[in-house]
């Protein structure tokens, strides 16, 4: 390893793509350093052939990796061939009756390859369309016993691989990351007792409660029928439409029209199972529980203005931010929380907790982790894993149950059946990526594409012939559902109806509102403006400001304003006069800045820009302490290439101002060197890119003559600036890069921003 270390660039994270690595599993209670620094961590293995597939199973970080190599294909030093395994000696013509003649129909190494081709698309994902995916881990702290049988949490350290997918809600499958939208969050846990699958989003309620209005909801928010527009958005009639006239839908909209819609990556946004789930211990007694996800890396968001923007300069920026962070080691990491509540304390709560327009705030019941997710391998191949991985709530294991919440019982037919024609037929179990690690038996036969080569005459149970078997387990080892009693007083007759307490539809609402930072709720306050003004109906925007008043006469007033309704519309009617006093009027932890990190800057990238005469020395500490913590600095010149430096040497410029503006950064440097100082303030995108940094409250460092930079951009630094402005004499450069790596773990620095801009 050495040896070849010295030879060539070498990623010790990543011997694998070198050909000489060994993986190795995780420890049981391995800590990510520990695991990080493993080998196998990639899996992009091109130089690894095996005899029959061309694959060879490389040991990666996580058992569900073996399942995967069996269909691994690795074509290096290979010959091509067809489907059929015969090696194809012209991949270029097609055959010809002669040089000029026809293409004669017997040509099936081209007739093959055109018919795949026709049929490579599936149909996208009904909803979740884009998405980007990863492979890891889940280590559970301590045993759960007394709580849930559930496998992955029955020892302490004990390792469950998972497979999880981020996607965005609205956009069709090539539409931009950066939307505003809520977030999926699904995690396929590969059990030794099954899969289980925890299908989320990164808001913890939902539009809806029941699943009967789940086909109208996606209408309305999706590209409106007639001309297919607007892509990726809510902005436009149809969703406010639908939004306004089902006041169910108001505390989402919070949540919605909140930072939390603008994630900065999804290394950085929680996750919520939402609904309540049951969790059942051996000997059947079960409580409820909530499922949360919460970032190492701590809560960060976007503002709309550097969403919009990278959504053309960079559509992929929450794809291209897991996918590198990962091939650099920056294993995006999640602690798993439950909250857990029994059915009689359920009872008591001001809400229901079967609606899940409501959350259970974390000041009534707190939220007990109980293990870590850690992010460590890219897939290898988008559409095999990405695209194909299907998800399903109905996926549970033993020691996992639903509540009888409405809007679940709906999902847990949905997923599989959408499946059936996503994928093209029943057994898309089978596909390598949702194939269960636990071995599959089973009556079940046929149907397209089956892959399994069941064996013997028996395919039905009970039988003598094949001994009986397969043969159901029986309650202590399989999966036995909660006999959940029904209350004597709902023991009612068939009813399409509501329990009473769904009928409130505001307390959280403003519990939401009211716990959020100022510059959280000024966000809201644009958000709802913005998003209402591309409403063309005037009656629209008037019941969405009506139905604000029930929220918060503040906000109701600011988004009224602005769409010059005044006086405001009367409050719109509540279902219930009297509704039940809520516990909590203000929940910390639903402010972002409730989990700001451990004030790392592992995965930040830094933009320093550059031209000929940068004195290269006022940048070597810093980049030095960047890459030590994790950060990643990329150098900006006017052009790609060598620069000549102010101490003679020179310095390559990885990208330009023109082809990664300063918005796609979270911090930009300016170094010292008078030369070069005058050669970037004649390029506007280097100006442009330090307002957009300024305007995003992000920090800025300005070395030395960079200073005058600042200037030029006509950012308004006068007196003293807030702490994400660190202007340093080139003779003092250690204090300044210090303030600077603390202002660049910290959240944003919001109290720079003015609505409307400055800058
Ligand atoms: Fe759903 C996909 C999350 C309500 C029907 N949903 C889907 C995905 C996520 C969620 C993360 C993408 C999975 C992936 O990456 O492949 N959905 C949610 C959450 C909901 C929710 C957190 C509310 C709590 N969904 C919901 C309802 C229904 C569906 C009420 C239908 C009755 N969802 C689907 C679906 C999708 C889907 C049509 C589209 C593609 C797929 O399932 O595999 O079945």
């Amino acid at each position: 390893v050495e040896q070849l270390a010295a030879a060539m660039p070498f990623n010790s994270l990543k011997p694998s793509e070198h050909g000489f690595a060994n993986g190795v599993k995780p420890v049981e209670g391995d800590t990510v350093e520990a695991a990080s620094r493993l080998p196998g961590a990639s899996t992009l293995s091109e130089a690894n052939g095996s005899d029959k597939s061309g694959s060879i199973a490389i040991d990666g970080l996580n058992a569900a990796i073996e399942s995967l190599d069996r269909v691994r294909v690795d074509s290096a030093g290979r010959q091509l061939t067809t489907n059929q395994g015969v090696v194809i000696a012209d991949n270029q013509n097609s055959l010809k009756d002669g040089l000029r003649g026809p293409v004669l129909l017997e040509d099936f190494v081209l007739r093959e390859k055109i018919t795949h081709f026709d049929h490579e698309r599936i149909p996208e994902r009904i909803v979740h369309a884009r998405g980007s995916a990863a492979h890891g881990y889940f280590e559970c702290y301590q045993p759960l016993t007394d709580l849930t049988r559930a496998a992955p949490f029955q020892a302490a350290g004990k390792v469950t691989p998972v497979f999880v997918r981020f996607s965005t809600v609205a956009g069709e499958r090539g539409s931009k990351d950066t939307a505003r939208d809520v977030r999926g969050f699904a995690v396929k846990f590969y059990t030794d007792e099954g899969n289980w699958d925890l299908v989320g989003n990164n808001m913890p309620v939902f539009f809806i409660q029941d699943a009967m209005k789940f086909p109208d909801l996606v209408h309305a928010v999706k590209p409106e029928p007639h001309h297919a527009m607007p892509q990726a958005a809510s902005a436009h009639d149809t969703f406010w439409d639908f939004v306004s006239l089902m006041p169910e839908s108001t505390h989402m909209l919070m949540w919605v029209m909140s930072d939390r819609a603008l994630p900065r990556s999804f290394r950085t946004m929680q996750g919520f199972g939402v609904h309540t789930f049951r969790l059942v211990n051996a000997e059947g007694a079960s409580v409820f529980c909530k499922f949360h996800w919460n970032p190492t890396a701590g809560t960060h968001s976007m503002v709309w203005d550097e969403a919009v923007k990278i959504s053309g300069a960079d559509p992929d920026f929450h794809r291209r931010d897991l996918w590198e962070s990962i091939e650099n080691g920056v294993f995006p990491e999640y602690e798993l929380g439950l909250q857990v509540f029994t059915e009689e304390e359920a009872e008591r709560f001001s809400f229901d907790i079967l609606d899940p327009t409501k959350l259970v705030p974390e000041e009534l019941v707190p939220v007990r982790p109980i293990g870590r997710m850690v992010l460590d391998r890219n897939p290898d191949n988008f559409f095999a894993e990405t695209e194909q991985v299907a998800f399903c709530t109905a996926n549970v294991v033993p020691g996992i149950d639903f509540s009888n919440d409405p809007l679940l019982a709906g999902r847990i037919h949905s997923y599989h059946d959408t499946q059936i024609t996503r994928l093209g037929g029943p057994n898309f179990h089978e596909i390598p990526i949702n194939a269960p690690i636990a071995q599959v038996h089973n009556n079940q036969r046929d149907g397209m594409h089956r892959q399994a080569i069941p064996r013997g005459r028996v395919a039905y149970e009970p039988n003598s012939l094949g001994g009986g078997c397969p043969f159901q387990a029986g309650a202590a080892q399989g999966f036995v559902s909660v006999p959940a009693r029904q209350r004597a007083e709902e023991a009612q007759a068939k009813v399409r109806a509501k329990p009473e307490k769904f009928a409130e539809h505001y307390a959280q609402a403003r519990l939401f509102y009211e716990s959020q930072s100022p510059a959280e709720q000024a966000h809201i306050a644009a958000a709802f403006r913005f998003e209402l003004s591309k409403v063309t109906v005037p009656a629209i925007r008037r019941r969405m400001v009506a139905s604000l008043r029930n929220v918060s006469e503040d906000l109701a007033r600011q988004v009224g304003d602005k769409l010059g309704l005044a006086p405001l519309p009367e409050p719109m009617p509540r279902a219930i006069e009297k509704p039940p006093r809520p516990e909590v009027s203000r929940s910390p932890a639903l402010s972002l800045l409730a989990r700001p990190g451990d004030g790392s800057i592992k995965g930040r990238k830094v933009a320093l820009l550059i031209a000929a005469g940068v004195a290269q020395a006022s940048l070597a500490l810093l980049q030095r302490q960047l890459a030590e913590g994790g950060a990643v600095a990329r150098v900006l010149g006017p052009h790609i290439g060598p620069f000549a430096t102010a101490e003679g040497g020179t310095i390559e410029a990885d990208a330009s101002f023109e082809n990664e503006p300063g918005f796609l950064f979270d911090a930009i440097v300016v170094p010292d060197g008078k030369a070069a100082i005058e050669a970037i303030a004649a390029d506007a995108h280097a100006l442009d890119g330090l307002r957009c940094a300024w305007r995003h409250c992000k920090p800025l460092l300005a070395i030395g003559a960079g200073a005058t930079l600042l200037q030029r951009a006509d950012l308004p630094i006068e007196g003293k600036a807030d702490a994400g402005v660190v202007i340093v004499d080139a003779g003092r450069i250690d204090r300044g890069v210090a303030q600077f790596v603390e202002a660049l773990g910290a959240p944003r620095h919001f109290e720079r921003e003015r609505d409307p801009p400055r800058v």
